[in-house]
């Protein structure tokens, strides 16, 4: 594990850099980097973000002069051989970067993982990697003012906010501290108009989107004496509205709103696919109901996909299996 000032001093040493996330990359993922290549551009190092995926509208704003490319071999195969250092942030585990994986698993001694997730593969020490903080652009912060690397611009600093935000939903998530806080209070000191920040994650929603938040809401079910929730978005409804997977984002958020409701269930159907995220609270590990059906995640929020399945057959067996997971709970 490296410190932040050893960080800094193989930033220092370099002069060229390519910067990296996960695939359908989130505002941590984005803000992170965004914030990392202007702290690198301000000493005069060269730096680009390559992603596999494109960055959501929703927070394209954050990257105001379009510095954020898309993956193409023809193109960056060269420029990531060439690099310096390869700094991947919001992941520690390689399959995660979608097509960049086989360019950078052949330049993995000059790779360095920032992460916050836990399980990283360990195949270099050249990572600081922190399961407690609830979003990277924490940890981006931190490594700015406590090393002094480069001065937090009102563009970085609205980029590690909008990080921050979303990674803690809004300041909620377990891991969220009085340091998180803190920070987002500097980061009004640099600038950061909060109000202005949440209409633009939260206030541009297309008409689309809306429907499909009404229809998929309109499908919750309640299992499990209460304690379970479903939401259930079909196939026919996606092809009626036109809507696309960026539209079916954040509706899991709605599947504990209900009182009561300890496990939160979401299937979305999209032609054969099946995709299935589930939340919990306390101590339900619907991470282990997921990995039943060969997908994985975090104690509290967890997902899978199956494809060439019967979609209701599915959906049963997974909400009959979820209400074994209710008595975890009650064992405290
Ligand atoms: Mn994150």
């Amino acid at each position: 594990m490296l410190t932040f000032q050893q960080l800094a001093d193989i930033f220092e040493k370099n002069q060229n850099f390519v910067i990296i996330s996960h695939i359908n990359p989130d505002a941590d993922a984005i803000g992170s980097e965004l914030a990392f290549l202007k702290s690198l551009q301000f000493r005069n190092k060269y730096a680009r973000i390559i992603n596999h995926s494109e960055t959501p509208d929703f927070i394209a704003f954050l990257d105001e002069q379009n510095e954020i490319e898309i993956y193409k071999p023809e193109i960056h195969d060269n420029i990531i051989e060439n690099a310096d250092i390869i700094l991947i942030v919001d992941l520690s585990n390689l399959s995660r970067v979608g097509s960049v994986e086989e360019i950078i698993r052949k330049s993995i001694k000059k790779t360095i993982y920032f992460d916050h997730h836990q399980n990283p593969d360990d195949f270099t020490d050249l990572q600081i990697i922190n399961t407690e903080k609830v979003a990277v652009g924490e940890m981006v912060f931190d490594f700015l003012t406590e090393t002094q690397f480069a001065p937090i611009s009102k563009q970085m600093a609205n980029a590690i906010y909008t990080a921050i935000l979303s990674d803690s939903g809004y300041f909620r998530y377990e891991r969220t501290t009085s340091h998180t806080y803190n920070i987002a209070g500097k980061l009004l000191e640099l600038g950061v108009n909060p109000k202005w920040i949440f209409e633009m994650l939260y206030e541009r929603n297309s008409l689309t989107r809306t429907k499909l938040v009404g229809n998929a809401l309109i499908s919750t079910e309640l299992h499990g004496d209460g304690k379970i929730c479903s939401i259930t978005i079909r196939n026919d409804i996606l092809m009626k509205l036109n809507a696309s997977d960026s539209d079916v984002e954040g509706i899991t958020s709605y599947s504990l709103s209900i009182k009561d409701v300890k496990i939160g269930l979401v299937f979305v159907e999209s032609e054969n696919k099946i995709k299935a995220s589930f939340r919990s609270r306390g101590r339900i590990p619907v991470n282990k109901l997921a990995s039943e059906f060969g997908g994985g995640g975090h104690i509290n929020a967890a997902g899978i996909q199956l494809e060439n399945i019967n979609f209701e057959e599915i959906r049963n067996i997974i909400i009959n299996r979820a209400i074994e997971y209710l008595d975890i709970e009650e064992e405290k």
